[in-house]
């Protein structure tokens, strides 16, 4: 059998340029390295790196031929990328099997494969092992297959769309083979200037969360599926790769392919303080020269900081701590099923970093558009920023993405006014509240990210002597400047100011030059 596993041609974020737009996608060499370990012929490709538009593709599948194609898009927004790609490929070889898989399809299963016949399996949750039975079945003449053995997956029988048993999570991820970053175009990787990993790439040691968080998709996609009464039910589930483990791999992406940056895809990067303080200690001892940057929970950070382990932290190499602030009221944070992080913590947190480990760039992202939202509301947030004053404060527009609690509630309750999930892009506003239209959200969101942009903290960053803080600040302005620019040549005013008719949002994406190519 042999097995193509893709990440599509999609579009890009404005504003930011084609290197800082797209990263080594974990997925890919981690399910290409099981069945690699199996004897399946595998190819992994992902198109971004390789500027491979839709007629390149049609060629390479053309010239490929492969018996399975299993499609990579985590994101919702990019989710009919993937469905054009099984469409392209039944297209061009209908006896060929396609298989998607990743956070979006596996919360949409169901309609996913009622509504596009040219779908064949999608894989819900954790992929390696179900892809892996899924080859091996299909290698067996149909009256021997047993496909609905296979744990973790959704395919037809008849008129009617099946979903097995839940497929138990990897109790120990260290069993699991190193990703094959060596089918990948590593040297590719990293060329962005300024962004999530100058030089760099992705990197993972854990998998899952410890949170529940209403509106996030991670800890769902990997959380244990347990039977309450009969149905299944997700509950937060967390595991992690040894500390030995993940250092070997980082040597490889350290020494073997020169990435001096590393970017942990990790949801929560500190949960376990004895991880994190083995891990900067084999850091250490090895002598391994890196820089990281790490999506890390605020109230771990201060526990960590009285262990006396934030500082190993730091000192291994975290140059960029991504920290979810949320909101500024301990109410709010509840309601999300987040209480753990007050902003009170957040406040400690954020004056803990740029006091003591100046050599960290702090960005807290922050959500806004809640139903209850209004003009008091986002001015009380504003006041809270503020306060907190990070390098770089990022406001997104509550999106609800299928799969999460806040999801279902948005949509029994009707409030998602835009249905087209091609602008889940956390830029553009999917409902309004009750109190403001989508476009005034908009128009909020771009009024408190101006405000909040102070020359001194730019220059004081610009000219800062650590390098990631330097380059950063300096991506800070010329985004700023690109989009006042745009916003003067009144690129933006139709999206700035109302113009955006009521019914359509406006797409904010870019379409690379590749793209149709
Ligand atoms: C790295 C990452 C990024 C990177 C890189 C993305 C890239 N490829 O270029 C960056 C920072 C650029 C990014 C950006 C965005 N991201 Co992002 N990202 C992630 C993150 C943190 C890690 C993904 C990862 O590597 N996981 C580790 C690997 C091993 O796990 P995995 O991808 O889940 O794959 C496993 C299974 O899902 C499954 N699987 C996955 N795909 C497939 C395919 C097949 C065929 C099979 C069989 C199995 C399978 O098997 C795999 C192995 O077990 C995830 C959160 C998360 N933890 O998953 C968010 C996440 C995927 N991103 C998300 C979003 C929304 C975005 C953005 C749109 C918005 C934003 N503000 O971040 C942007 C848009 C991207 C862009 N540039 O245009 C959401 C998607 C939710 C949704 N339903 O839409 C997530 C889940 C975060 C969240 N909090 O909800 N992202």
């Amino acid at each position: 059998m042999k097995v193509i596993i893709l990440n599509p041609p999609r579009y890009y974020w404005p504003f930011l340029s084609e290197g800082d737009n797209y990263m080594l996608p974990q997925a890919l060499p981690c399910l290409a390295a099981v069945l690699r370990e199996h004897d399946v012929e595998v190819k992994p490709i992902d198109c971004l790196p390789l500027r491979i538009g839709w007629k390149s593709l049609e060629n390479l599948l053309r010239k490929e031929q492969p018996d399975i194609l299993a499609v990579s898009t985590p994101e919702t927004m990019f989710s009919h990328e993937g469905l054009k790609a099984c469409k392209l490929m039944k297209e061009i070889d209908h006896s060929c099997t396609t298989v998607l898989g990743g956070h979006h399809f596996s919360a949409t299963w169901k309609e996913t494969l009622k509504e596009n016949k040219f779908v064949d399996f999608v894989v819900i949750g954790e992929g390696e092992y179900t892809l892996l039975e899924l080859v091996r079945e299909l290698e067996k003449p149909r009256y021997k297959q047993r496909l609905t053995k296979i744990k973790g997956l959704a395919l037809r029988r008849g008129k009617r769309i099946l979903q097995t048993e839940p497929r138990p999570l990897i109790k120990n991820l260290d069993e699991l083979p190193l990703p094959a970053y060596d089918l990948m175009p590593m040297k590719l990787y990293g060329k962005g200037k300024f962004l999530w990993c100058p030089g760099g790439t992705t990197i993972h040691h854990g998998r899952g969360c410890i949170g529940n968080c209403k509106f996030c998709a991670c800890w769902v996609q990997m959380g244990e599926k347990r039977k309450v009464g009969n149905v299944y039910k997700t509950f937060p589930c967390y595991r992690t790769k040894s500390p030995e483990r993940t250092v070997e791999e980082l040597e490889i992406l350290r020494y073997k392919y020169k990435k001096k940056f590393l970017l942990f895809t990790d949801d929560t990067w500190n949960v376990d303080p004895k991880w994190s303080e083995k891990f900067c200690e084999l850091v250490k001892e090895r002598g391994i020269d890196f820089e990281w940057y790490g999506f890390l929970r605020s109230d771990f950070i201060l526990r960590d900081e009285k262990l006396g382990v934030m500082e190993k932290i730091v000192e291994s190499g975290l140059r960029h701590a991504c920290i979810g602030g949320e909101r500024g009221s301990t109410k709010e944070l509840k309601s999300l099923n987040k209480a753990s992080c007050s902003p009170d913590v957040t406040y400690k947190v954020v004056k803990l970093l740029k006091e003591k480990y100046p050599e960290v760039f702090v960005q807290v992202t922050f959500i806004v558009g809640f139903r209850n939202e209004s003009k008091e509301t986002l001015k009380k947030l504003y006041e809270y920023v503020k306060l907190l004053d990070p390098d770089f404060p990022a406001f997104h527009p509550i999106t609800p993405v299928p799969g999460t609690e806040f999801y279902e509630e948005a949509k029994n309750n009707g409030w998602i006014e835009v249905k087209d999930f091609r602008y889940y892009d956390w830029m553009t506003p999917i409902m309004s509240t009750e109190h403001l239209s989508r476009e005034e959200i908009e128009m909020e969101i771009t009024k408190m990210s101006r405000k909040l942009f102070s020359v001194k903290r730019a220059l004081k960053g610009m000219f800062s002597r650590y390098a990631h803080k330097r380059r950063l600040h300096w991506w800070l302005l010329v985004v700023a400047t690109k989009i006042t620019l745009a916003h003067l040549a009144g690129k933006l005013s139709e999206r700035m100011y109302y113009k955006i008719s009521k019914t359509t949002p406006y797409y904010a994406m870019v379409k690379p030059k590749w793209y149709d190519k």
